[in-house]
């Protein structure tokens, strides 16, 4: 495939952005070579500027679960941006807009928008803190809930390490008060709450995780989570960014069956526009500014026009509940990526939750950090642009979900699975 405009025009944004990304998960860094720059994304594909054309199952990392350009959606962001872009101001679709989260997620009553997952996130720290009086946080190796200084800790190789930054600029004192745990590891979380359960504000986890690649958790690892939790009146943070109305309408909670005390939302509740959000129980959001006493603030939260979009999305996931036909495409497309990868005789594990999946090369079940970094990431490169090549545009890192649109049909799949027979045969020829 011909991709010379690609190479050129990013050199050109190396010269004015570091990195030529505004996200480093774009820039290709873990499969070389450089990155393709989109033109337009129409349906389930993306077109970048040399005029090749892309089956996505990036879906902007999670939000575009309706496919890119959804009539909906457009004609909702066009109707909003007639009336103007922002107010700072209160403004009715804020209120539509929550209303549709309240209903949809019973474990929350009340939602506070901000405009990214990091805020979200940041902010339901923060709350867990203000609310409980109390400092410690815990989260695990190998879930991002973006780059929030107290939570961009190093994962260490023990069961538990207690948080050390891990990047410059983060200073010591943010991340004295983070412990890091070994997702799926009960063992661990039973250990540190016995020793120091009455100062642990709260337990922040992705609860079925994209981040290390899909990792799904187990239900001994759930019920101790709630069990320890409410036990020691630490609040339970549930991490739905990325899971949020993708794993179910009311997200990977609804599908598991949990009930957490806040939680974290974002990418789909935008439909592709920059939305995030806290959420829980009256009792506990009560506490934010101005009810309560928690600061938080954001000139661009509950922007009208990325409240359209939100809205127009969850409607039409509403209307039209997709969830079935993803998991069972879903299931389809890991049958023929399986018989793939065994025919190629290539060491690989495959974990899917519905509509997010990932193909890990390494003969290791993969259940936390530790067991996905047994993953060969030179075979994963090579495999994410043999398919590339092929037309299948792959999340360009071995430690990421891939998403499957309600607009991909089962001749995708169909397509998906020869692109990859052909593409495993060249990895295993190495
Ligand atoms: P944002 O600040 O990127 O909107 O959200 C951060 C975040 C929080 N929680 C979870 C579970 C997330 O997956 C994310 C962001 N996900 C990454 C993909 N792994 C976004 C891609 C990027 O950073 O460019």
């Amino acid at each position: 495939m011909n991709r010379s405009k690609s190479a050129a025009t990013f050199e050109r944004a190396c010269r004015v952005t570091p990195g030529g990304v505004n996200s480093p998960a774009r820039a290709f860094g873990a499969v070389g070579g450089s990155p393709i720059v989109i033109a337009r994304g129409d349906g389930p594909y993306l077109h970048d500027i040399d005029g090749n054309r892309y089956l996505d199952f990036i879906s902007s990392w999670g939000p575009m679960i309706l496919g890119h350009a959804h009539p909906a959606v457009i004609e909702a962001t066009i109707a909003a941006v007639r009336n103007g872009s922002s107010y700072g101001a209160p403004s009715e679709p804020e209120t539509e807009l929550a209303e549709l989260v309240v209903e949809a997620i019973p474990s929350v009553e009340m939602v506070r928008f901000v405009s990214s997952g990091t805020e979200a996130a940041m902010s339901a720290v923060r709350l867990a803190r203000g609310a409980t009086g109390r400092d410690l946080i815990i989260k695990f190796a190998g879930c991002y809930h973006g780059h929030v200084d107290a939570l961009l800790v190093s994962a260490g190789s023990s069961a538990l390490t207690h948080g050390v930054p891990n990047s410059p600029g983060v200073p010591r004192g943010c991340t004295d008060d983070t412990l890091v745990l070994r997702y799926n590891d009960a063992e661990s979380l039973r250990e540190v709450f016995q020793a120091q359960g009455d100062r642990i504000a709260g337990v922040i986890l992705e609860p079925v995780v994209g981040n290390m690649g899909l990792v799904p958790p187990s239900e001994e690892f759930r019920h101790n989570l709630r069990r320890l939790t409410r036990h020691h009146g630490t609040l339970l943070i549930y991490d739905e960014v990325m899971t949020g109305f993708r794993l179910a309408y009311g997200g990977a909670q609804e599908l598991l069956g949990d009930s957490p005390d806040i939680t974290v939302l974002g990418k789909i509740i935008g439909g592709g526009y920059p939305v995030g959000a806290y959420a829980g129980r009256t009792e506990i959001m009560k506490q934010v500014m101005p009810a309560g006493p928690v600061f938080q603030a954001g000139t661009l939260s509950g922007n009208p026009v990325a409240m359209a979009a939100g809205i127009a999305t969850l409607k039409e996931l509403k209307a039209n509940p997709p969830y079935q036909r993803l998991d069972r495409m879903g299931a389809t497309l890991e049958a023929g990526l399986r018989a793939a990868a065994t025919a190629a005789g290539v060491a690989f594990q495959f974990n899917r939750v519905g509509s997010m999946w990932t193909l890990f090369f390494t003969g290791t079940p993969v259940t936390n950090y530790d067991t996905a970094r047994t993953s060969d990431t030179k075979r994963f490169a090579r495999f994410f642009w043999e398919m590339m090549d092929r037309g299948i545009y792959l999340p360009c890192s071995q430690f990421e979900a891939a998403f499957l649109s309600t607009v991909m049909t089962d001749d995708h799949v169909t397509q998906t699975i020869a692109a990859a027979r052909e593409a495993l045969r060249e990895v295993a020829a190495g």
